[in-house]
Order: structure tokens, then sequence, then C-alpha cells
């Protein structure tokens, strides 16, 4: 027999892929999806399987990390030998929108997990993951940051994770629970939600090479990030569930870049060279050059002649109403503990992560159908 994993927030960047790499394992997956108006189960449609069909290794309940009673139920009936905590409103804007749901989804509904472990007896059978994040750093007190330095939440959405940090740590301490985070940092992929800041910069840029946008405005163009590939960062919860006993890990890949040279890159796997003029709201990005034989390779002959026209113009600029009221301004981790401890380490640089999103983008952007339906149209992410 295969082992149990329960997953919540099995719809999202990581569920998807967490989910494919499991049932590769032998797992089956159990995955925690919100009601919503639309089926929302895009990123997951490869692996479903109709509750008719006989021996499923991916089965979906209704549920909610807002809902005690429902998550007890849930762990109940699947007794999982593992459970993702991944459910989260993950986006650090709009945490600051809605800070009292964030603080009960992200922060409370981590403590509804761990307790219906508890009082369903199943501390001895269930290991638990908790998603953290490397938002706990915020105004970070140390450069790089490792698994001893000091948190300094910086929004809605890091408070409500430094409480899930810390009552995971709890009920590790308090009844010997099998229970992990993991202080991811940020990790993107051709899955990732198309309103963090690379997903909206590899789109936009897919329109603007396409001639289907003209421009793209962002907010903060000078803070630093330490981002991986999201199929990397899976393969570490796996891991960090692996071991024999429960600890907190740091998975990074140890560069830091500018949202600015993320812009830049993504324009540089299309051929084109933007160059940036100005400061802070008056800051714009302006086309400089174009590579034809890049262009006509990534983009497309067809679309060169018109494109070319397009030098000197203004494809980036800012609008204030993308900063943050309180932002975190450098991110990066030291993964010495996870490379060392778990035998993890990334295999995606950021030139192919850049390149891994722009090719998908360019492809969903040329697509009517996509453009149309929506919809991710792979088949096994991992081949
Ligand atoms: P994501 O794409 O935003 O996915 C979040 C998932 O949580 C979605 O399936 C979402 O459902 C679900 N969800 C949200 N609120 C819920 C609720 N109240 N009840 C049940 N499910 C709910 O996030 P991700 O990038 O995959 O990240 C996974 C986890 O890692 C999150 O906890 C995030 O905070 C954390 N994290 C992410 C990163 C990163 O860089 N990606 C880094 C560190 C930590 P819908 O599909 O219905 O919205
Ligand atoms: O892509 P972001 O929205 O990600 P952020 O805030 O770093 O959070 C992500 O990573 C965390 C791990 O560190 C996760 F815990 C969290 O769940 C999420 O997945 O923004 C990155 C940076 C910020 O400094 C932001 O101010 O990009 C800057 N930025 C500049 N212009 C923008 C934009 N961010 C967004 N979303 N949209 C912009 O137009």
């Amino acid at each position: 027999m295969g082992k149990v994993a329960l997953i919540t927030g099995v719809t999202g960047q990581d569920g998807a892929y967490l989910s494919e790499y499991l049932i590769k394992k032998g797992y089956t997956v159990h995955g925690i999806k919100r009601r919503s108006s639309m089926l929302n189960t895009d990123r997951i449609d490869h692996l479903y399987q109709d509750p008719h069909d006989e021996n499923r290794n991916m089965i979906l309940h209704y549920g909610d990390m807002t809902d005690s009673m429902n998550l007890t139920r849930i762990i109940g009936d699947v007794q999982p030998d593992e459970i993702y905590n991944l459910a989260a409103m993950s986006h650090v804007k709009v945490s600051f929108d809605t800070p009292e749901y964030t603080a009960n989804a992200d922060g409370i509904g981590t403590l509804r997990l761990l307790e219906a472990v508890r009082l369903l007896n199943l501390t001895e059978k269930s290991r638990i993951y908790q998603a953290s994040t490397s938002e706990l750093y915020g105004l970070v007190q140390e450069i790089p940051q490792k698994e001893t330095t000091p948190f300094y939440p910086r929004s809605p959405y890091a408070v409500a994770k430094l409480y899930a940090y810390w009552i995971t740590v709890n009920y590790r301490e308090a009844y010997g629970m099998h229970a992990s985070n993991g202080i991811l940092f940020n990790h993107e992929s051709p899955l990732r939600g198309e309103t963090f800041v690379t997903r909206k910069v590899t789109r936009a840029v897919s329109r603007i090479v396409l001639g289907l946008q003209k421009k793209v405005f962002m907010g903060n163009l000078s803070s630093k990030r330490d981002w991986g590939h999201a199929k990397d960062y899976v393969k570490a919860m796996y891991l960090i569930l692996q071991q024999d006993t429960p600890d907190d890990y740091v998975i990074s890949t140890g560069v830091t870049t500018t949202i600015r040279d993320f812009i830049k890159m993504s324009f540089a796997e299309a051929g084109i060279t933007v160059e940036f003029k100005g400061e802070g709201e008056k800051e714009e990005g302006f086309i400089s050059a174009v590579n034809e034989d890049i262009f006509s390779k990534v983009v497309g002959a067809e679309h060169l002649d018109i494109f070319k026209k397009r030098i000197g113009e203004s494809v980036v600029g800012i609008d204030p109403a993308y900063f943050r009221p309180t932002e975190v301004d450098i991110l990066i981790g030291d993964n010495t503990k996870a490379r060392t401890k778990l035998g993890w380490e990334p295999t995606y640089d950021l030139k192919s992560l850049c390149q891994d999103m722009m090719l998908h983008d360019i492809y969903l952007m040329k697509k009517e159908e996509y453009l149309k339906n929506g919809g991710y149209k792979i088949l096994n992410y991992f081949e």
C-alpha cells in the first residue's frame, strides 16, 4: 500500500506540482478545494479522476481553512500519513486589504489543522508540513537569512504566517508531533498566479511582443527577491517530511535579483533590450534594441517588422497603486541546512526559470483558444 497524503491548497501553484510529484511516487493524494462558482481546477485537471473510477489516486474534498469541523471530518476520514498545509491567502499586497480574513485562514487555519490531528489521536501517524515563508524575515535582520535569523514580519500576511510558524513549533514541542516548517523563499513557474510579480511580467512581456498590449504598469522595481522554481521547491517539502526528526528548513537559491532586472531578463528572452530611465514614480522602461534572430526564433519572424517600429517606445511604467504600505526590500536565503541535511539543491537558476515562464506564456498568448478558454494544456509537469 502506498502512502496517503492530504494537501490543503491543492488547486494552487504548489498544490498542483506537489500532487503530481507524490502521485508519481505511488501516493494516493487527497486534496482540499474551496467551493467556487467556477471549477478552478485548471492546474490539476490532468490528475483528476472521476469519482466513479476504481482505484483512484487523486481525490478532492470540499473544504476551507476557516471551518474546523470540516477539516476535522476530512482528516478523520482520510487518515493521512502526511499533511501538506499549503492553503493560504498568499498575496502580500492583498493581505493589507483583507487582514482579518488573512489572519483567520493563514494563522488560525493552521491551528485548526494541528488541533484536528491532535483531537483525532493522529499525532503518531500524521506528519505535517507547514508552508512557512521568507516573508517572515521582512525587515531583514541579517543577510543572507537562515533558520536562526530573527523574524520581523512586514504585512498582515507575514504576521499571520508568523503565528502559523510558531504554533507548528509549539505543537511539535508540546505533543511530540512530526510537524515541520519549510521557510520557502519565492518560487515561481508557468503555474504562478497571474498577479505575482514574475508571472505578471512574463505574461505582459509576451503580450507586448505579440502586439496584444502596449505597456505594463508596475510597483517597486528596486526590491530584491531570491527566486527559485516551484518544481524544485515541492521536492524539498517532500524531503522535509521523510526525515526521522521534524525540523525547520530554509529553502532558497542563495541568489537575489531586483524586479527591474527580472523585467530586463524577460524581454531578453524574446531578444529585446529594455533600458530604464528616470527615478521613482517617473521611472520608465524603453525598448532600445531587438536581436532579430532571437526574436524570430522565440516570438516568430512574422511579428518582427511590426515590432521593430516600436524601438524607442516606453513599455514599462510605474503605478503607485502597486506600492505596499510596508515593503520587504531584500530577501536572500542561506540554504546550507537543506543542502546538508536533506540533500536538496535547486536545479533551476533564474535564467532557466525565466525562460520556462516566457516560453510558456508566449505559447499561451499565441493560442487563441487559451485567450478564449483559459487553462493549462500541459500533460505532465515533470516530463
Ligand atoms: P497559491 O497559488 O496562492 O495557492 C493557494 C491555495 O490555497 C489555493 O489552492 C487556494 O484556493 C487555497 N486557499 C486559499 N484560501 C483558502 C481557504 N480559506 N481554505 C482553503 N483553501 C484556501 O499559493 P502557492 O504559491 O501555491 O503557495 C502555497 C503555500 O506556500 C501558501 O501557503 C503560500 O503562502 C506559501 N508560500 C508560497 C511561496 C511562493 O513563493 N509561492 C513562498 C513561501 C510560502 P483557490 O485556488 O480557491 O484560491
Ligand atoms: O511577486 P510578489 O507579489 O511576491 P512577494 O510579496 O514577495 O510574496 C510572495 O513570496 C512570498 C515568499 O517570500 C510568499 F510567502 C508569498 O505568499 C508570495 O508568494 O512581489 C515581489 C516583489 C515585491 O517587493 C513587490 O513590491 O515585487 C514587487 N512588485 C513590483 N511591482 C510587484 C509589482 N509585485 C506585484 N505583485 N505586482 C507588481 O506590479
